[in-house]
Order: structure tokens, then C-alpha cells, then sequence
């Protein structure tokens, strides 16, 4: 009996050039050069050139990808990919999808959580002795970045046009000047240039922080706000404000990031001279496309500076008005430039995952570094600046009062005028795929002038350093709590929820209340506004028990146009009691119902015709679905896939669909 020879890999072939199809089916063929650059959460394919045929009752084979300095599996930096039949989301796993001669073709699958950065690839065979194994690693590294394509990646975006321009685009347009006469620069991003890549993970790579952590964007924004400014860490670009920019390039000079990038990298991790915040902004933008995470550059004009964490941006005078300029240190600039970038917030409550502000501007530190955010934008058109991360700062930029003190003979302070609408007005950012100008103020600030403003700002500075700045309500004796009847409410129906008032005073209590309620994805990421409205409720003196039940009502029309596969709405209340001035806020997230019944539909045709027209909007999901029962992965990107013999009870027709990216893995069934 002849013992058969071990199987050996002669060469690898990553298939990583620009124009071939790992590289476009993973959105990454913009970018200079042939390396192998991949997102997260996607299969891509390998050819291995073997010794021999394999043969896969005897033969073994597993590939290795390592990054970082100290590659371990618990901490993500080390995958082992084992060889299988069939391959399943969220593992790392190998399978065979075809074989010629001795080579042979893998589909490999990457986890949408993988850590992003330079992966070394190793593939190990062995026959049935452990102790013949072979080992061949190719020279090439393997990039791997955040994919805003796959729905398991927190960095998810649903739109195609807000892909193109928050991910692909290399040019953008960057605001300035006054909200009276609102400047537009172009700015060179330039993500996709030669040397770019590396260059953008060699600024994490400065970082010094542990490559485990890279899998998070939360994380990844924060260690890049902190990198792209010089101070603590000899970041990427050295601030200066003085005019006198003789020993560097004057802030102004600078026409877009490649040129600042490179100059970093080559050397060798010296500040680049000199940014003001477009600077800081513009270089944050392009590091953040280019590892994949939504991005863009906003500008705030009449953006405060509050350095005390009061959330009100103080002037401060003596007895006779003139102004105590020891004491005068916040301020409100023309403008200021930051970004946003799009993410879930798995640590946050539901509803605050979406866009995010992150400034890289050196200005106040966060946790002892000049950084700041990621500031759920969510969370500072509410006020609600107990989130993290650094939202009071934020806050106070875009929506604090600025408050006129006026010192008492005895050294304290009494508030003698407020403005209200001075600071945060006209937020900029370049539209999608234009390049109009977009105000995006709503998304940060509510409309000034509305209760729900002064309830978010009163809210806000409770939380900050001077909480008695506001009147405190004379009692809180009002309580409102939200309440879903029975099962809750059917997708396809109208959705009713209680809401219960309490007035625990021997008083007549009438408070006035909005309401809004908005779709979100799965991960807690708001998509839509579906509706607002604003009631006004009494609500009689105290009687034991008395209790006020309004029932709200989301009416099926209203959310059709919007529905997503799991369909999660959030209703948000805020409201201010007349007599006491208390603030009354809570937010209700439920989910519609979905498949059962529909599931049951099908057996009957008459009425599945009337429900079919009823759920009509709901076509997308209820393919997802089908798909997640019926639909083995075979996932060669892009494929097409016959929906199975349930859907046609449903449609009338045969149906097919293509499916490129997104893994529907999740069962909506009974949710
Ligand atoms: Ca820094
Ligand atoms: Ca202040
Ligand atoms: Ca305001």
C-alpha cells in the first residue's frame, strides 16, 4: 500500500486586482493598486494552485488571517477559517466552489464584526497525519474595511446615493464664511489615491491603541478624532491660529488631504503643519471613507465655544455692565467645520444609532485627549447630552443660550438677558450627488422658537456644570407612561398605544405635548420621521386614581411607505406641565407584528387576494423572509435566486430577484 504524498499549496492567487471581481463586488476597485482590498461581512474568492488534485476525504485545509501585533482569537485578531460544505453568516469559514485540475477555488467568509486593518493570510493543508503539515503564506497582505453595503455591519447605509457620496466620493465641497454670506470651497479628499490606504492605517497604527478595538467604528471614530489633531499624540496636523503660518503652509493653502496624508506618513508620523478646522475636518473625512466608515464634513455657523461645561455660552459683566474680560472666555466663531459619520450605537439606548458628530479640531479634551464624539445627533436635538460621547460640547456649539451675568455687590451673579437664537444656524453639508448646499439644522437643533427647543435646552443644562441656570419647575407632580394593548399592534394595521398621565396634586394640571414617532432599523439606527403632532391635555386634580388615557394612534397609511424588514418605531413625547413648568419626556420603542398571519393566509386563497393588497408595501420583507427559510447560502456575489413555491401564494407570478450584498439571516418570523 503506497502511502499518498501531502497535499502542498504552491501559490495563492488573491484575485486582488482593480478590475477583477473580488474588488468590485466589495466596492473597493476605486482604489489605486492591486492589493487585495476587501469589507467586511463578504464573501470573496482565492484560487490555490496545489501539488495535486485534492481530495477531500483525506486531504485537510484551513486558512489563517492575522492582524495586529499579538494575533489571538478571543480578540478578533486572529481568524482560523476552517474548510465546509455549506457557509454560514457571521463565521469565518472557507468553501470549495470549484476545482480544476490541481487548483482549486475557495469562497471565503468574513464576519461583519471583523477588526479592519492588514490581515496576513496563511493556508494550512495536512493529509491525515497532523504532523505533515504544510504551511505556505503568500507575501501579499490583505486589507480589510468597515462595509456600509452588508446590514450586519454597524456602519450599514441603506441608500445606494448616500453610499456613492458618504463612502465613494473623493471630492467634496467644505462651507465657511458667516451665516449672512455662506463661502464654498471644493476639497480634495482623494481617498482613492495611490498610497492613501496606507497612509490612513498608518495614522491608526499611531494611534498605539490595540488592533482588537478596531472592529468597533464608535471606537474607530474616537482614536481617529483624537489622531488628526497634533496635540497629545503627535497626531496628524499641527493647529495654528496665530496668522503667522512662515515655518508651514498657511491653513488656507491647503486644497485637499492627499498631500497632508502623505507628508505624515513619509514622515514617519511628524505633525503636518499648520490646519485650522476645515483642515481638521477635510483629513478627517477622507480617513473615515477610505476605511469605510459613512462620512462627511458639516459646518456650524455661529458656533459657540463653551469651555466650562455650562452649556451656555456666558458673557460675564461687573456692577456698572462693563464686561470682566478675565471671566470672558467662551466665544461664538463664524463658523466651525466637523463631521458626521453614520453608525449604529449598540452602547446607546435604541434610537441613537444614524448620523453622528465627531470633531477633530483640538478645542476642549475628552477623557484627558483633545477628541470629541462620537455625539449621537439624535441625542443633542433632545437634550439628552448624558449620552456619550461628548455631547454637552456639541451641544452648547450648536443650540446654547447666550446668557448676559451681571456681579452683585456681594460677588455672585444674577443672569439679566438671554438670547436665545444666536448661536447654531444654517448647518451645512454638500448634498448627495450635487453640489447644492443641504442644511441639516433640523437634524441637530429643534426649530428655534419652539417649546420643544427651550425643553431640549432646559433639559440639556441639567447635566452641565451650572444646573441652576434655568428656573427649576415649582412642583413635579406629573408622570406620563406609554403602554401597548395586548399583543400590540399587527404590521398592516393601524398601531394604538395608551398614553397615561398621572397628576399626583390636588391641582388642575394641563400639559402640552409633543409627539413624534420615527422608523428605525434593527440596530437602533433612525431612518424616518413618519409624523409629529402636538396635543394639549388636561388633566384633573388628583382623585385617587385619576389617570388620563389619550390613545394614540399610528395610522396604517402613514407608515406603509416606510417599512423595513423588522419594522421597530420609536415614539418620542416631550411636553411642559402650564402651571409648574415641569418637562415631561419619555420615549416608547415597539415593534409591529409581522408574518404569522400571513403565514396562515396562504392556505386560503379568496382572502389572501384581499390581504395580498394589503400587504402590498410589505413585498420586500416578506421575500427576506422567505429567502431566510428557504435559500441555502450558496452566495457567489451576485447571484439570483428563485423565490420558493410560498411566495407565489402571495404573488401571482414567478418571481425572481437578485441579490449582491445584504444576508437576510435574521428570522422575522413571530417577532
Ligand atoms: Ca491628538
Ligand atoms: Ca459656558
Ligand atoms: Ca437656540
Amino acid at each position: 500500500v503506497r502511502v499518498r504524498v501531502r497535499v502542498k499549496v504552491n501559490s495563492v492567487d488573491l484575485m486582488s486586482e482593480q478590475s477583477k471581481q473580488n474588488r468590485k463586488e466589495h466596492h473597493t476597485d476605486l482604489y489605486d493598486g492591486d492589493d487585495l482590498i476587501l469589507r467586511r461581512g463578504q464573501t470573496f474568492l482565492m484560487w490555490l494552485d496545489l501539488s495535486r488534485p485534492f481530495d477531500p476525504t483525506t486531504d485537510k485545509l484551513h486558512l489563517e488571517l492575522k492582524t495586529g501585533a499579538a494575533p489571538e482569537v478571543p480578540k478578533g485578531t486572529l481568524a482560523i477559517i476552517p474548510l465546509v460544505d455549506e457557509l454560514q453568516d457571521d463565521r469565518w469559514e472557507a468553501k470549495i466552489v470549484k476545482e480544476e485540475g490541481d487548483r482549486v477555488q475557495l469562497s471565503v467568509n468574513s464576519i461583519p464584526t471583523a477588526v479592519i486593518g492588514i490581515y496576513r493570510l496563511s493556508v494550512v493543508t495536512s493529509g491525515q497525519e497532523a504532523e505533515l503539515t504544510s504551511i505556505h503564506q503568500p507575501a501579499d497582505n490583505i486589507y480589510m474595511l468597515f462595509n456600509p453595503w452588508c446590514e450586519d455591519d454597524a456602519v450599514f447605509m441603506d441608500e445606494e446615493e448616500e453610499r456613492k457620496e458618504y463612502v465613494l466620493n473623493d471630492i467634496g465641497r467644505l462651507y465657511y464664511g458667516t451665516e449672512q454670506q455662506i463661502g464654498v470651497r471644493t476639497w480634495n479628499f482623494g481617498q482613492f489615491s495611490g498610497g492613501m490606504l496606507a497612509s490612513c492605517l498608518f495614522v491608526l497604527e499611531k494611534s498605539g491603541t490595540p488592533a482588537s478595538g478596531w472592529g468597533s467604528p464608535v471606537n474607530i471614530v474616537r482614536v481617529v478624532s483624537a489622531m488628526i489633531n497634533s496635540p497629545d499624540d503627535a497626531g496628524v496636523v499641527e493647529g495654528n491660529w496665530s496668522g503667522d503660518y512662515s515655518d508651514g503652509t498657511s491653513p488656507a493653502a491647503w486644497s485637499g488631504s492627499v498631500e497632508i496624508l502623505n507628508n505624515y506618513h513619509d514622515g514617519g508620523g511628524t505633525p503636518v503643519r499648520y490646519g485650522q478646522c476645515w483642515v481638521f475636518s477635510g483629513v478627517t473625512t477622507t480617513v473615515l471613507r477610505c476605511l469605510g466608515i459613512p462620512t462627511r464634513s458639516v459646518t456650524n455657523f455661529s458656533s459657540a465655544h463653551d469651555t466650562d461645561v455650562s452649556l451656555t455660552t456666558d458673557v460675564y459683566l461687573d456692577e456698572s455692565l462693563d464686561p470682566l474680560d478675565s471671566l470672558n472666555v467662551d466665544s461664538i466663531w463664524n463658523f466651525h467645520v466637523w463631521n458626521d459619520c453614520w453608525m449604529s450605537r449598540p452602547d446607546l439606548p435604541p434610537g441613537m444609532g444614524g448620523w453622528q458628530a465627531v470633531d477633530a479640531t483640538p478645542q476642549e479634551t475628552s477623557q484627558g485627549t483633545f477628541r470629541c464624539g462620537p455625539a449621537p445627533l439624535t441625542a443633542l436635538r433632545s437634550g439628552q447630552v448624558y449620552l456619550q460621547h461628548d455631547c454637552p460640547f456639541v451641544f452648547a456649539e450648536v443650540n446654547s443660550d447666550k446668557i448676559y451675568w451681571q456681579r452683585n455687590l456681594d460677588g455672585t451673579f444674577t443672569q439679566i438677558h438671554n438670547e436665545k437664537h444666536i448661536v447654531g444656524h444654517h448647518i451645512s453639508t454638500k448634498a448627495v450627488g450635487s453640489d447644492e448646499r443641504y442644511d441639516i439644522t433640523h437634524l441637530y437643533k429643534q426649530p428655534e422658537g419652539s417649546e420643544e427647543e427651550r425643553i431640549a435646552v432646559e433639559t440639556a443644562s441639567r447635566y452641565g456644570s451650572k444646573p441652576e441656570t434655568y428656573s427649576a419647575p415649582s412642583a413635579e407632580d406629573v408622570s406620563v407612561q406609554v403602554t401597548l394593548d395586548g399583543d400590540g399592534p399587527l404590521m398592516g394595521s393601524d398601531a394604538e398605544l395608551s398614553i397615561t398621565f398621572t397628576n399626583g396634586s390636588s391641582e388642575q394640571r394641563s400639559v402640552f405635548l409633543h409627539s413624534q414617532v420615527a422608523v428605525m432599523y434593527y440596530t437602533g439606527v433612525h431612518k424616518a420621521t413618519l409624523r409629529r403632532d402636538r396635543t394639549e391635555v388636561d388633566l384633573p386634580p388628583d382623585s385617587g386614581e385619576s389617570t388620563c388615557c389619550p390613545l394614540w394612534t399610528l395610522l396604517y397609511e402613514t407608515y406603509q411607505g416606510q417599512l423595513i424588514d423588522q419594522a421597530a418605531l420609536m415614539l418620542t413625547l416631550s411636553g411642559r406641565v402650564s402651571q409648574t413648568q415641569q418637562v415631561l419626556a419619555t420615549q416608547f420603542s415597539f415593534r409591529l407584528k409581522t408574518p404569522d398571519l400571513l403565514i396562515k393566509v396562504t392556505t386560503h386563497s379568496n382572502k389572501s387576494i384581499k390581504m395580498g393588497k394589503r400587504i402590498d408595501s410589505t413585498q420586500t420583507c416578506m421575500h427576506q423572509q422567505m429567502y431566510a427559510c428557504t435559500h441555502t447560502h450558496t452566495r457567489t456575489h451576485p447571484h439570483t435566486h428563485i423565490c420558493k413555491p410560498i411566495c407565489t401564494h402571495i404573488h401571482t407570478h414567478t418571481h425572481t430577484h437578485t441579490h449582491t450584498h445584504v444576508r437576510r439571516r435574521r428570522n422575522l418570523i413571530g417577532i
